[in-house]
């Protein structure tokens, strides 16, 4: 068994020590309840910008905690939205990050300042639990409100109040003891109950590892639902009720480099189910995992590893046995040009409400020098009553907007120098960055921070060849572990170690298809000359409309090694 499973084991359904270690004067946590804690929704980090000096001074780590709300679809009231704002003053760095899983993070939270956060979004009927650990993580949802579709969001709010933890021991922390009406499920019948009273589903080791639930809707793959462990796409009747769900099973990106075990997989069409059926066919799978994942090797724990050894059909035949019923086939998807959700779009037929998408880079909503882009969605929020949505792509929707109030939130976002959707290049639109340095402690190279000199120099190069117009689709991570997605689009650019990148080719920008490696320890200053003339060939030999990874994809990665060997000068 790998150490955290014994440490869940005898921790009392994730009490472990953690009040003792709340109430002592240090800055940090023990090792033990730095893996516990993240059941609870925040991870112990250290600013790695000052770690040599500090070392070198004979000071330890500038500890600090990250802190993740788990916003299911994204969505949040007015007064939801105001309350996450206030703590990024109060308690944090000044900035709300938005990540890719349409939660909030806090950064540089003092340990003693993490009651008062916690306790703050649960006053608001928001919740840090589940939001990190070995549970089902926050449930992914398309966010957009577009008339006839937002339906979506109380099946993923309802499934996600079901797949919570329902121990006891992080109301007993933050909230001492006082249970939130939202975090209660309506039903008491878990499939593939584990025979555990206190946790039906999770039992006392909760599952092998993180697990994760999106909702798309069919044609639009905004969430990416192959890399999910379970994806859902409703399938909707003639009045266009949802009647059904196709699941997609087996989903996940991290992999480590130079290590072909562990790898990159999207999801296989799984089965059909009814609108009722949802919860407890989720659940058994769920169960399957706990009950098979590997429990020895974290790098091997995740679901897609038992979809991809043991089969889909294996898979079935247990979610079966399970439910006590075979499952219907899954029904074919298609899937369009992505959306965004960016720019303004019509809430309802009559047009009389909007909502407007935007761009947050990098999901960092924060007030600089020339861009306000935080106290602008602040005041905007609070004089309009405006609800927020955030999306799978790390940028937020204003939403219920009155049609004749939307020249005014357009103004008041320019004034403030906020770049809207139609002031910005594609590759930018399209960019997204991991945190990485200098929070993350898995980081090996810059992400957020090196993304804007990325997507200036690559667009630049595009609009020297004719084609900044085009929509490119690039992601950036500091490490293997894909945070931002990098291998299920066009352009994937990977830490490899400080300054250098992976760089994969070929995904396409609906989400259906794995990239691949192209070039190894790229130095960033290298990337766009070494993905000029894959541009320019891409464009002299396009098809119709054809996508930069589609053309990529079609080429073949044999065929562009042969075509446009990686020099020397860019893997040194
Ligand atoms: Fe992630 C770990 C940030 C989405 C795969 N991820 C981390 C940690 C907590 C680092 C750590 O363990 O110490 C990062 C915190 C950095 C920081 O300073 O904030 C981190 N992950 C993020 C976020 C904030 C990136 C972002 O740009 O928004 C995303 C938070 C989502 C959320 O609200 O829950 C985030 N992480 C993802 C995704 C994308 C997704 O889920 O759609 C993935 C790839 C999909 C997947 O899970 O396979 C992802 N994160 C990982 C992994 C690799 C997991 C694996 O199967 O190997 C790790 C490392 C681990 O778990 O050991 C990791
Ligand atoms: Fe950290 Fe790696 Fe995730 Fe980026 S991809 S946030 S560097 S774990």
């Amino acid at each position: 068994m790998a150490d955290v499973e014994t440490l869940k084991t005898k921790s009392s359904y994730l009490a472990g020590d953690l009040a003792d270690q709340l109430a002592d004067a240090s800055a940090g946590f023990s090792k033990d309840a730095t893996q516990l804690i993240k059941f609870h929704g925040s991870y112990q980090q250290d600013d790695r910008d000052v770690r040599k000096e500090r070392a070198k001074a004979g000071l330890g780590r500038a500890v600090s905690m990250m802190v993740r709300a788990s916003i299911p679809g994204g969505v949040l009231t007015a007064e939801q939205y105001l309350a996450c704002d206030a703590l990024a003053d109060e308690v944090s760095n000044g900035t709300l990050r938005i990540t890719t899983r349409q939660g909030i993070q806090w950064h540089l939270v003092g340990k003693h300042d993490l009651k008062q956060l916690i306790g703050t979004l649960n006053d608001h009927l928001l919740s840090t639990l589940a939001a990190c650990g070995d549970v089902s993580r926050n449930v992914c949802a398309c966010p957009a409100p577009l008339p006839g579709r937002d339906d979506l969001f109380a099946h993923a709010e309802r499934l996600a109040i079901a797949v919570r933890p329902r121990t006891s021991s992080y109301w007993d922390l933050w909230l001492d003891g006082e249970r939130r009406v939202s975090a209660v499920p309506d039903h008491d019948q878990v499939a593939g109950d584990s025979g555990d009273a206190v946790e039906p589903l999770y039992g006392p080791t909760y599952l092998p590892r993180k697990f994760k639930i999106g909702f798309a809707h069919t044609g639009d793959n905004c969430v990416d639902v192959y890399t999910h462990d379970v994806g859902i796409v409703p399938i909707r009747g003639d009045e266009g009720a949802i009647e059904r769900f196709v699941l997609v099973i087996g989903g996940g990106l991290g992999m480590t480099h130079n290590k072909p075990a562990t790898y990159p997989r999207l999801a296989s069409p799984f089965a059909t189910v009814g609108v009722d059926e949802l919860i407890e066919v989720v659940e058994a799978i769920i169960s399957v995992q706990r009950d098979h994942g590997d429990r020895e090797d974290r790098k091997h724990a995740r679901m897609k590893y038992l979809v991809e050894e043991r089969g889909v059909d294996w898979f079935r035949t247990e979610v079966e046995a399970r439910i006590g019923r075979q499952l219907d086939p899954p029904q074919e998807l298609r899937w369009d040009e992505t959306d965004d959700h960016l720019g303004w779009h019509a809430q309802d037929t009559a047009e009389e409400t909007w909502f407007l998408g935007v761009p947050v880079p990098s999901g960092r909503v924060q007030d600089t020098d020339q861009v306000q882009l935080r106290s602008a969605v602040r005041s905007l929020v609070r004089d309009l009553r405006l609800g927020v949505r955030l999306t799978a792509r790390q940028d937020l929707i204003l939403t219920d907007v009155p049609a004749a109030r939307r020249d005014e939130v357009t103004a008041r976002l320019r004034d403030a120098g906020v770049p809207l959707v139609e002031d910005i290049t594609p590759v930018t639109r399209h960019a997204l960055a991991c945190p990485a340095l200098p929070t993350c402690g898995l980081a090996l190279a810059e992400a957020e921070r090196s993304l804007p000199q990325v997507t200036d120099r690559l667009g630049g190069a595009l609009d020297e060849l004719g084609v900044g117009h085009e929509p490119v689709h690039l992601r950036v991570t500091g490490c293997p572990n894909g945070c931002s997605r990098p291998y299920s689009t066009e352009i994937g650019v990977v830490g490899r170690g400080k300054d250098h990148y992976t760089v994969h080719l070929g995904g396409d920008a609906e989400g259906t298809r794995l990239n691949t490696l192209y070039a190894d320890r790229v130095h960033l200053d290298d990337l766009t000359p070494l993905l000029t003339p894959l541009l320019t060939a891409w464009r002299d030999e396009r098809e119709d409309g054809e996508s930069f990874g589609d053309w990529c994809d079609r080429v073949g990665p044999r065929a562009l090694h042969e075509r446009f060997p990686v020099g020397a000068e860019v893997t040194a």
